[in-house]
């Protein structure tokens, strides 16, 4: 037994402890989420530079790193199928993965190896090259990670310290984009998926192309157009773009494959997966990058015909074009892009539900199967591998963004396991070929650094978002918004009064990823890059985008639309389904 005088003292010490101790239990909480993240950005970072020396060590200047048998691929050539004898014996690949690695490299705070990547580049990248690539993949690769990293390379924050930088890495894009331009040299406007760097559009070259190749070329090429001035590159994106969304069915679906030639659909099932997915994606974040109200009606009907024909609860399953009835019943590992766009256009209750069911089936077998099936609840008998894809990190990122619900950090710790314990090996991270035994196989694709890397580092540390709008294009590289690039949107929708920001430091701001649902602030580049506001802009009343009414929600300054409350107490432009 204690004597009574000690058991009064400990009553006392209890009463007043808390004011001798003024941690609440949120502080607590919050510095345990602080120290968690710090943490695991650490650990991001680790599994960013294993990969990324490799790749230098054994790979470069190759295109990417075969990590277990320590040697390279000059996958760029290969992308879609492509066979290895189309590539001609002096062929040195395209360093793509020092390519896809430039933006990340930024975001993890490394200018100095940045500019490294750049000078080798300016003096070494030659595209005047026999090989026949993959239109879609080089652009969302290569054209894009140059022009990302050009924009990096050139804006305020003068990363670039030996020497002027010259623009060499646009003069770089813009040769490039001038070498895809014959493949949209078609009667239809609709571009070849396959184009040889130096001779153009190859005698009986296939005409078969996908949805999301043909559909998903709009930012890189515009941001193209928009740097040099030459708009080209933008048109003939948006001429493809425009015909295939008149190739819709009037359900305003669209199938997976067609013949760039008759402009005749060759698979009408579709769904928001392989061929598709990017389709959809850079509707939206078209409409985000560069205004145009075409592109957000676009993007509206095409919303809600995906949420009408192929949702199933937090599923999303395939239907045919024509009659909108169901085909394949597949969950898809590139479908877990899906919540994260969601998150853009403010549908967070639905991104929510649907982003829980992959993490189930990510924890069901240690990381995402290439394809599910639900009808039968079972893996596909071929498509059991897992090559390091991004999507799943990617819509976590932008769930943690929009709610700041740490359960979702924990999502991406249990993500960075997986990778860790499964996939890393001495030689880099290997992909796996089987989810069932995690037998692996020789393959570090270049979006593992461009995009998974990217994705898990910014869920833990964002500061490279603060203050600043920008888009992530599908290979995860960033455009700014610029209120300069939006110069043809409707005068209805021309943020205007735009005020330069006076110059004093701001005060710290919440990520501008979250900003992006409603960003008080933009880039304007026409002279010096500076930070302007917009006069229409009226934030939320709170800072994490809560609400319990509409009248919380402020006015969104990039489209300059009224925010509304969703059901799930979220601020966001919601689409009315
Ligand atoms: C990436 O190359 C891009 O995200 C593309 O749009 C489809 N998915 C791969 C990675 O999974």
């Amino acid at each position: 037994m204690l004597p009574r005088q000690v058991v009064k003292w400990i009553l006392v010490f209890l009463v007043i402890s808390p004011s001798l101790f003024p941690v609440s239990v949120s502080e607590a909480d919050s510095s345990y989420w602080s120290a968690k993240k710090r943490h695991m950005k650490k650990k991001v970072h680790d599994m960013f530079y294993h990969a990324y020396e490799n790749y230098l060590t054994h790979a470069f200047p190759h295109d990417e790193l075969k990590p277990l048998s320590k040697s390279f691929t000059d996958s760029l050539s290969e992308l879609g199928n492509l066979k290895l004898e189309h590539l001609p014996q002096h062929y040195n690949g395209s360093a793509l993965t020092l390519i896809e690695s430039m933006s990340s490299l930024v975001i993890m705070g490394n200018n100095t190896e940045f500019e490294r990547a750049v000078l080798w580049l300016s003096e070494n990248l030659n595209f005047d090259v026999d090989a026949r690539i993959n239109l879609f993949e080089c652009n969302i690769r290569v054209l894009g990670g140059l022009v990302s990293a050009h924009i990096l390379a050139t804006d305020s924050a003068n990363r670039l310290v030996q020497g002027s930088y010259k623009n060499q890495l646009l003069t770089l894009a813009e040769d490039l984009g001038r070498r895809f331009l014959p493949a949209f040299d078609t009667p239809t406007g609709l571009p070849y998926a396959w184009i040889n760097l130096k001779y153009g559009v190859m005698e009986n070259e296939t005409t078969e192309t996908s949805t999301s190749g043909c559909g998903s070329l709009i930012l890189e090429m515009g941001a193209l157009s928009r740097l040099t001035g030459d708009p080209i590159y933008e048109s003939a994106a948006l001429r493809a773009l425009r015909r295939l969304w008149s190739m819709r069915s009037s359900l305003n679906l669209l199938g997976t494959t067609l013949d760039v030639t008759t402009g005749e659909w060759i698979e009408y099932s579709s769904g928001i997966g392989a061929g598709v997915d990017s389709f959809y994606e850079y509707l939206f974040k078209a409409h985000i990058l560069f205004g145009k109200e075409d592109f957000w009606r676009m993007f509206h009907s095409a919303y809600l015909a995906v949420q009408k024909y192929f949702r199933h609860g937090p599923w999303y399953h395939e239907a045919d074009m024509r009659n909108g009835k169901a085909t394949y019943w597949q969950l898809t590992s590139l479908q877990a892009f899906w919540p994260g766009l969601q998150v853009l256009v403010g549908d967070i209750a639905a991104a929510n539900s649907s982003h829980r069911e992959f993490v189930h089936v990510w924890k069901k077998f240690g990381v995402l199967p290439e394809r599910y099936l639900l009808d039968h609840l079972m893996l596909h008998p071929t498509e059991k591998y897992y090559p390091l894809r991004p999507e799943l990190a990617e819509s976590t990122f932008y769930l943690y963004q929009a709610t700041k619900d740490p359960w979702y950090l924990e999502v991406g710790e249990s993500i960075v396991n997986s990778l860790n314990s499964y996939t890393k090996v001495d030689g880099g991270f290997a992909s796996i070929r089987d989810v069932t035994t995690m037998q692996l196989e020789d393959h570090q694709h270049s979006f593992f650094l461009a995009e998974t890397c990217k994705y898990l580092y910014l869920l833990f540390d964002d500061s490279f978002l603060v203050d600043r709008n920008y888009v992530f294009t599908t290979e995860g590289h960033p455009l700014p918004v610029l209120s300069s690039w939006h110069d043809r949107l409707p005068e209805a929708y021309i943020p205007r009064n735009w005020t330069f920001l006076p110059s004093e430091k701001q005060a710290r701001r919440a990520s501008a990823m979250t900003l992006q649902v409603c960003p008080a602030t933009s880039l304007d580049c026409r002279h010096r890059c500076q930070q302007v506001k917009s006069a229409c802009h009226i934030p939320d009343a709170r800072s994490d985008h809560r609400c319990f009414g509409d009248e919380e929600c402020g006015v969104d300054a990039t489209t300059c639309r009224r925010r509304t409350c969703s059901m799930a107490g979220y601020c966001g432009l919601w689409l009315f389904i």
